[in-house]
């Protein structure tokens, strides 16, 4: 089916560019760690801008955000489709406010047409997709989901020790909604690949298939502070030096698991920080990957006993605790086929692939028929302020996913 419906890349690209003033950084990135004020801001100007375009505004009680555009049918369940308007903490334009602006910009090129679709269209705004400020990431996606438990979410605290249900009060996005009470007919996610193939390959549309799986781990290590000068080297407790065996074991287990497994040591604390006292105290947080829920188990239990190895080797304690799991996804055939149609459609060089980095579409695919489509970026770059995208294969993507949308309200 044609509808000859096309969106406007050089409206999408400007509002790209506007909305990348929220959170911008010096070097041309952005931050807009979640319920931060820079977070606050730009879900200001989401919930203006598409009361503006006349959809029907919602947020729920964790702050996930819903605009809904009428179907005819009101009775029929909504399509939706979305993702997130959280960055990293030096993030980049494009992580996951493209899939929210593309969105956008179908519901733009609807009114702009006066075509009414059959079901409703929801507009979503995830919180929380990046858990870089509050653990874990896709946290909103997954409580609505109802596999991550609300209240303990809320409870959950930064490094500044501030709770996530306080900062979700502060920015005024704690909403009237009860937190999965509306359900889908499906969901759809544009998304850059942050990853190298489709650039590598030429090709424009990425036709998710799935997503592999994520661990994260919370780290511990206790030696013994004590005098840079007078503690001879046999005698040490070194938390620091026990760190940096984990972070090599980390590297070492992904590496044993490769290619397809992967591992990251992202964040670690040296206490108590100073120059000539010998650390006693270190953390760190780790997140492993694979493709394969079994594969990803022994990745961890290898990583566990290494760090017990490393523990008695250096008379420190290592303790391990797992925060997170993720297990893999597979998305609805139905859902991949809309993609893979609406890419032919459009004649762009596509492939099929699984998604190396977590989505809100995860969890969003345990509860309604869901799938994903990914656009490149450059060298694969992402969660970093150098990522970009263009404005074609952006438009692309739009383009890709209103025919989806079309294709799945057709049926
Ligand atoms: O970690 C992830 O894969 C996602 O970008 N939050
Ligand atoms: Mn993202
Ligand atoms: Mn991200
Ligand atoms: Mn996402």
């Amino acid at each position: 089916m044609s509808t000859n419906l096309k969106i406007n890349p050089e409206r999408l690209w400007s509002t790209l560019m506007e909305t990348a003033q929220y959170g911008a950084t010096p070097k041309g990135g952005v931050r807009r760690l979640t319920l931060s004020d820079e977070d606050k801001m730009v879900r200001d100007w989401f919930k203006t801008t598409c009361e503006a375009a006349g959809l029907a505004v919602s947020v729920d009680a964790i702050g996930n955000m819903f605009a809904t555009r009428p179907g005819t049918d009101p009775s029929a369940p909504a399509i939706a489709f979305g993702s997130h308007l959280d960055t990293q903490p030096a993030g980049g334009k494009f992580d996951g406010i493209l899939g929210v602006l593309a969105g956008l910009e179908a519901m733009r090129t609807l009114n702009e047409a006066g075509y009414e679709t059959t079901h409703p269209l929801t507009l979503v705004n995830w919180t929380n997709e990046e858990g870089a400020r509050f653990a874990p990431a896709m946290m909103c996606s997954g409580v609505y989901a109802g596999d991550l438990d609300m209240a303990t979410m809320l409870a959950g605290t930064d490094r500044d020790g501030k709770s996530f249900g306080e900062e979700l009060e502060r920015i005024g996005y704690k909403g009237p909604e009860t937190v999965g009470e509306r359900r889908f007919k499906a969901f759809v996610e544009l998304h850059i690949e942050q990853g190298p193939i489709l650039e590598a390959e030429e090709k424009t549309i990425g036709v998710v298939t799935g997503g592999q799986g994520i661990v994260w781990l919370d780290g511990v290590i206790t030696g013994r502070d004590s005098h840079a000068g007078t503690t001879p080297m046999p005698m040490r407790r070194d938390a620091m030096n026990a760190l940096a065996e984990v972070a090599l074991a980390i590297e070492a287990v992904a590496l044993e698991f490769g290619p397809a497994g992967v591992g990251t040591l992202g964040e670690a604390l040296v206490l108590p920080g100073s120059r000539n006292t010998i650390p006693g105290t270190t953390t760190f947080k780790a997140d492993f990957r694979h493709p394969d829920a079994e594969a990803l188990t022994a990745m961890e239990a290898a990583f566990t006993a290494r760090c017990r190895e490393i523990a008695d080797g250096r008379k420190v304690e290592i303790d391990v605790t797992r925060i997170w799991r993720k297990d893999p996804i597979a998305f609805n055939s139905t859902i991949v086929e809309a993609v893979e149609a609406a890419a032919a459609a459009n004649a762009l060089p596509a492939r099929r692939m699984i998604s190396g980095a977590g989505h809100d579409a995860f969890y969003i695919s345990g509860t309604c028929p869901t799938g994903m489509i990914f656009v490149p970026c450059w060298e694969g770059v992402s969660h970093n302020e150098e990522e970009s995208a263009t404005e074609a294969d952006c438009g692309a993507g739009a383009q890709v996913l209103l025919d989806a949308l079309l294709r799945l309200d057709a049926n």
